[in-house]
């Protein structure tokens, strides 16, 4: 490394004021460079740097625009953890958003020749640029106004119709009725479900909501209903409005697949008065490799920032992830989540991905009473059936909640007893 580059490109930390930078955190490897080397490539390529000196550099370019270096913590040889900090004159806040700060921090460094790999672990952002956003509309405060549990404060029970696709707007509508008779508070569509034929939106929408108003009448309880609206960013807004012309009350979106604007551009719209869930589908092509892509807390944060009132993080114990889920980063995501981030409102954690009765202790405990825990395959696979599912998993969160043992509880209540006999005590993986 030259020493031009050194010094343009580094800064000791007394030097860096985090309101005056976005500061990022990455793991980095290094190919046979030192990590601090490899955090100059990246700061001078996400700034003003290039493979070469250029002769085109004002001396305002070099003096406001570079990227610096100024943490770094070895690990072994050429790896390690280092922190650059993104001057925010860099970026225009309010024109470019969320994608142009990932297409700066996140961006062409991925695919650099000089790093074997490299992960961005984390982002820190000035209040200039937080106070630009509106963040959740409801927050968790919010949606528990909606469902009624703001006193006891219990986690929310969710259900993924199943099958995944397939089943056609009156069918779907009845499993809903059953599931939230048994005892659901939030019905979602699976992540590939939007405006197939053999399942129009519209049509889907108008029968859930009139099965949901009749749970209202009959049992005084409100369950939403979060209708997937994944679609191109230029028709999002209108099938949207689909959703909400036939009474949705709430909104479900893919967030990678469409992008933390889609999120935005639902959360920040005035006249969208639901929450929105949303989705992470794809998201472990980035967060999957430990030591290459994007981490789930990068991803969470900007959910968060763009207005999800809901958002999948994860299971203590499920399907996804398997051996590999580390326990301690999803409660430190929760937690990011749950706690104060300025003055935007909480996103409700959503744990989900192969629970069943059995897991659902193991995941309050870890996750804690803030979260919304879902299951589709754990309520519709019940051998007696949705209702009876859903009574199961609802008897087990009583069970957690109280610090009763399943084994315990199953004594009394026969649904969850059948679904203790059905599943076993153990994980599941759908590996
Ligand atoms: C749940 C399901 C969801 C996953 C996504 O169905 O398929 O799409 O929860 O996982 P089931 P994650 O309950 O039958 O497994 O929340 O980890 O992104």
């Amino acid at each position: 490394m030259s020493e031009r580059s050194f010094n343009v490109f580094t800064a000791r930390a007394e030097q860096i004021d985090p309101e005056a930078n976005i500061i990022a955190t990455y793991y980095v490897e290094g190919k046979d460079i030192s990590i601090v080397e490899a955090g100059v490539k990246i700061a001078a390529e996400e700034s003003i740097g290039t493979w070469t000196e250029v002769s085109t550099a004002t001396e305002w370019i070099v003096k406001n625009l570079p990227a610096k270096v100024f943490e770094h913590k070895v690990q072994d040889k050429n790896t390690g953890i280092i922190k650059i900090a993104y001057p925010n004159t860099l970026f225009d806040f309010e024109t470019g958003g969320i994608p142009h700060i990932l297409s700066i921090v996140a961006g062409n460094l991925f695919g650099s020749s000089s790093l074997q790999n490299v992960r961005l672990l984390d982002l820190e952002f000035p209040s200039e640029f937080v106070s630009l956003f509106k963040g959740p509309k409801f927050g968790i405060e919010g949606v528990r106004k909606l469902i009624g549990t703001l006193d006891d404060r219990r986690p929310h029970l969710g259900t993924i119709i199943k099958p995944k696709v397939g089943l056609n707007p009156k069918e779907t509508a009845n499993v809903a009725y059953e599931a939230a008779m048994g005892g659901v508070d939030f019905i979602k569509d699976d992540e590939t479900l939007t405006n197939q034929k053999f399942c129009p939106l519209a049509d889907r929408v108008t029968h859930v909501m009139t099965a949901l108003d009749r749970v209202k009448s009959e049992t005084g309880r409100t369950v939403l209903y979060s209708p997937d609206v994944t679609t191109e960013t230029y028709k999002l807004r209108d099938l949207a409005q689909v959703a909400l012309d036939h009474g949705a009350n709430a909104l479900m979106v893919d967030v990678i697949p469409c992008g933390f604007s889609a999120v935005r551009l639902l959360a920040e719209d005035p006249s969208i008065k639901v929450p929105i869930h949303v989705h992470r589908c794809m998201h472990a092509a980035m967060t999957r490799n430990p030591k290459h892509g994007i981490s789930m807390m990068v991803i969470s944060k900007l959910v968060r920032l763009a207005g999800g009132d809901q958002f999948h993080t994860g299971t203590a114990a499920g399907k996804m992830g398997g051996k590999e889920k580390k326990i301690e980063e999803l409660i430190s995501i929760n937690d990011f989540l749950k706690g104060r981030f300025y003055r935007l409102k909480a996103t409700f954690p959503v744990a989900s991905g192969g629970v069943h009765p059995t897991l659902v202790p193991i995941n309050v405990l870890t996750l804690g009473k803030d979260l919304v825990i879902q299951a589709g395959g754990g309520i519709h696979g019940h051998p007696e059936g949705t209702r009876v599912g859903a009574t199961a998993m609802r008897q087990a969160i009583d069970a957690a909640v109280n610090g009763v043992p399943l084994e315990e509880y199953a004594k009394t209540h026969r649904e969850l007893a059948v679904a203790i006999k059905h599943w076993g005590m153990k994980f599941v993986s759908d590996d």
